[in-house]
């Protein structure tokens, strides 16, 4: 659909649509907000508000393209997590280089502003519904579709703007296990994570993590719902220069926080018929008062 039959079909109560780098974008704006979601992967670029930095990061050199997902904001990734299973190709599923459709918008009955997402195969839907008013609200709802059961893994890749790596920790991971990707073994933490290398782990909760960043002077405060593991990646200086599509310094100013189902004894899944599954992530900055 062209920008101009979205905005006839979808448009005002604080949803417009705009060119977002070729794609259609739709943008929620409000007395609290603004977020900005692109069509092409359902992929969430921007969350803005008052008062702070942008909330969410993207790459000076990412790719904008069919067929690459954007180095930035919100991948989703389904309908695996990682990497393709046997006879399968493409990291992290194929959803975030898709496009996908308006299903609705408008006023969110919680305050704000709210747009929902669709995208649907043989095997499986997708309803994406992003809430921003004071928080960014993001829910993936998975429906099986289709005539067998359903297995997936996914995330949230959410990709948060911060002022300086050295000057960010995370909290409230204490005592939590973890399976470290890097070392390739299981770990503890022990207190607040300080990052000082390649990070890239799979901890083992269901409960929130929390960014403090005192470089912006703020708490971004990650909660999450129907997840069972909470991914944290910062690439570092090796991976950073590996990758095309991510500056050589990029690592100090981006931080990884993803709501995962990623479970680590065998695939989730959604009998044929069964009950929707929902992943929701909620992002709330917290600022001096
Ligand atoms: O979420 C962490 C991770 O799985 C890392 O291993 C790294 O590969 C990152 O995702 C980015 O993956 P992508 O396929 O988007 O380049």
């Amino acid at each position: 659909m062209t920008i101009e039959k979205l905005t006839e079909h979808f448009g005002g109560n604080g949803v417009s649509f705009e060119d977002f780098h070729g794609f259609p974008a739709v943008r929620l704006t409000n007395e609290y907000s603004s977020a900005l979601i692109s069509l092409y992967g359902g992929h969430v670029v921007e969350f803005i508000l008052p008062d702070t930095e942008p909330v969410l990061w993207m790459s000076k050199k990412s790719l904008f393209q069919q067929g690459s997902p954007m180095r930035g904001g919100v991948p989703i990734c389904f309908p695996w997590f990682g990497a393709a299973p046997q006879g399968r190709t493409g990291g992290h599923g194929f959803v975030r280089n898709q496009m996908w459709e308006m299903s609705a918008a408008g006023i969110a009955p919680e305050g704000g502003t709210f747009a929902t997402l669709h995208f649907q195969n043989d095997d499986f839907e997708l309803f994406y519904t992003v809430t921003a008013n004071r928080m960014l609200t993001l829910s993936l709802e998975v429906v099986n579709s289709g005539v067998a059961d359903l297995e997936f893994s996914g995330s949230l890749h959410t990709y948060f703007n911060i002022s300086d790596i050295e000057k960010t920790t995370v909290e409230n991971l204490d005592g939590v296990s973890y399976l470290d990707t890097v070392l390739k073994q299981d770990d503890i933490q022990h207190g607040t994570l300080h990052i000082d290398r390649e990070i890239d782990r799979i901890y083992r909760t269901c409960g929130s993590a929390r960014i403090k960043d005192t470089g912006f002077n703020r708490i971004i405060h990650v909660d999450k719902y129907g997840s069972d593991s909470t991914v944290i990646w910062n690439p570092w200086v090796a991976k950073s220069q590996r990758m095309q599509d991510f500056g050589d310094e990029e690592f100090r100013t981006m931080l990884c926080i993803e709501a995962a189902k990623v479970p680590l004894t065998g695939d989730f899944g959604i009998a044929a018929g069964g009950m929707p599954y929902e992943l929701r992530q909620v992002i709330r900055v917290e600022l001096p008062d």
